[in-house]
């Protein structure tokens, strides 16, 4: 049995470990179980090595996003290569659309299994986040799955953060299950959102443990602001749809839900945990997000089923003091599980993700502004939307301060084409897409969801329709599709 007594060390040594040109495959999701040592120390070595000339830069495979304390130092210190497959800290976001950092933006179910198949290279360092270690070599995760049991089984090396602000409590909230490649692969025995299908911990070989980092730091989660008028609209408007798809029979009650990341997506959450038509409620999503707490104390959640627990500071705590009380309510899988589509269509999730802008014909940019620099990415949300009983994409109507119309003509880039989605809501209304063709989605979009200082624009766009001999499926006039788009580039403003 492996003794880990003398690999126990400094951050600034398991650095060392890690040389210039690795891939290394990390832990975290959404600002979630990140590794929060070793990357601040990888920083410092890189800014040592630029200072005496020499070259040090790594490429970052991930769950998704994680904190400033990991991408945001690492992009400081101009110590990324290529970053793959999500991201949202600033500078991270800043250097990659500077074109100083290659960014791979991709649907995070596929991420592990690329990396088994070896589609991507292979990470020669796994730096995992984690509770606790045995000297068997299991390996309990922190607060969130991810891709970390993909990176464990096919890194060389493996450098283990354990974060002592966890206690063995937390021991079991996680189900680390990995599916076959085909053609191998089996069904995924998940029927139910609470199903348990594989194992509380990853089993890695104790001999590729190369250096174990005690920490002591919370994940760095902001608190969300308090709903605004805005998302309490739409939130409004969601919970109504469903409650009246539910009466008309065209619903089954007590389908799970899956929420995006973002204010927005918080708040509709929130306004669920207080809102008397609803019961209990499953969530079966990748992030499970801080309105979970309300839903906890209303007694409203029945189980929670994630990759990653994202919580603010103070809602850790607060989880940390109810652990033994709340844990039960919550699963945290692999991010190739919990965002599976096979898992998805069978549980039939109702699916609510947050664009940056959506189209009149039904299409949705979730991550690029005018079609070109990178927001966060489009994460797991078309995991979701392509295969969910019911999805929505909402946004409020206007951004910038009411410069910007989020429906506009033709969007920028496309995220999920308008064959993937469903049900469009702002904070002005909500168009059910389904039945409709090209023109009806246009006219039902700019009549429910489009702000009001927009609509004559937007309705104009399809005049040019009218005025077509030689008509087409899809009204789109190639000459006026992006005039919005370049008036908010010329002047940072659609009006
Ligand atoms: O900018 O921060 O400078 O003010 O975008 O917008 O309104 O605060 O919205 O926090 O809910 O995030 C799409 C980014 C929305 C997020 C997005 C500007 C706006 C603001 C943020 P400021 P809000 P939210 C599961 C699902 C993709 C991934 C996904 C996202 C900033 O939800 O990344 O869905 N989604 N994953 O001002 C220019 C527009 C704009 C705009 C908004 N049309 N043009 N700027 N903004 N609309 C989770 C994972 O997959 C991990």
């Amino acid at each position: 049995m492996q003794s880990f007594s003398q690999k126990i060390m400094s951050a600034e040594e398991a650095a060392e470990w890690i040389q210039h040109g690795e891939v290394l495959g990390i832990s975290g999701f959404t600002l979630s179980g990140y590794p929060k040592a070793v990357p601040e120390a990888l920083a410092k070595k890189a800014m040592n090595m630029h200072a005496k000339g020499e070259e040090f830069k790594v490429s970052v495979f991930s769950g998704a996003s994680t904190g400033d304390d990991c991408d945001g130092v690492l992009a400081r210190a101009g110590a990324i290569q290529m970053r793959m497959p999500y991201q949202s800290n600033p500078f991270l976001r800043k250097a990659i659309n500077e074109g100083h950092v290659q960014y791979i933006d991709a649907h995070l179910s596929v991420m592990a299994p690329m990396v088994r198949s070896r589609a991507l290279p292979k990470p020669s360092t796994a730096l995992i986040e984690c509770i606790a270690v045995t000297p068997e070599g299991r390996v309990y995760l922190s607060a969130s799955g991810g891709n970390s049991t993909t990176y464990l089984e096919c890194a060389d090396q493996i450098i283990l953060e354990i974060n002592t602000i966890y206690n063995e409590e937390y021991i079991g909230i996680h189900d680390t299950f990995i599916a076959a490649l085909p053609p191998f692969a089996r069904a995924i025995p998940i029927q139910k959102v609470c199903d348990r299908v594989g194992k509380p911990y990853v089993q890695v070989d104790p001999k590729k443990i190369k250096a174990i980092v005690y920490t002591e730091s919370h994940d760095r989660v902001q608190s969300f602001e308090e709903p605004d008028a805005t998302s309490k609209h739409i939130a409004f408007r969601i919970l109504d749809f469903i409650n009246h798809e539910q009466k008309k029979g065209r619903l089954p009650a007590g389908l799970a839900y899956q929420s995006g990341v973002g204010n927005v997506a918080n708040a509709v959450l929130c306004e669920m945990a207080s809102d008397p038509r609803l019961n209990k409620i499953n969530l079966y999503t990748e992030v499970i997000q801080e309105a979970v707490i309300p839903l906890l104390e209303a007694n409203k959640l029945g189980f929670a089923s994630g990759t990653a627990l994202t919580l603010s500071v103070e809602a850790q705590k607060h989880l940390k003091s109810n652990i033994s009380q709340w844990k039960n309510h919550f699963i945290l899988r692999q991010q190739e599980i919990s965002n599976h589509p096979e898992v998805i269509r069978r549980l039939g999730i109702i699916s609510m993700n947050t664009a940056l802008e959506m189209d009149i014909f039904g299409n949705v940019n979730s991550s690029h502004v005018n079609g070109s620099s990178i927001m966060n990415g489009i994460g797991g949300s078309a995991d979701y939307a392509r295969s969910c009983y019911l999805g929505f994409f909402m946004t409020p109507s206007v951004a910038k301060g009411g410069t910007l119309s989020t429906i506009v003509p033709m969007v920028s880039h496309v995220d999920h084409t308008d064959h993937d989605t469903m049900i469009f809501v702002t904070e002005q209304g909500l168009a059910d897409l389904r039945a409709l063709d090209p023109m009806g989605k246009a006219k039902r979009v700019i009549e429910n969801c489009a702000h009001p200082d927009f609509r004559p624009e937007l309705l104009s766009f399809l005049k040019f329709h009218e005025k077509q001999q030689k008509k087409g499926r899809l009204p789109i006039d190639l000459q006026h599709a992006f005039d919005m788009h370049i008036r908010a580039i010329d002047s940072n403003s659609m009006i």
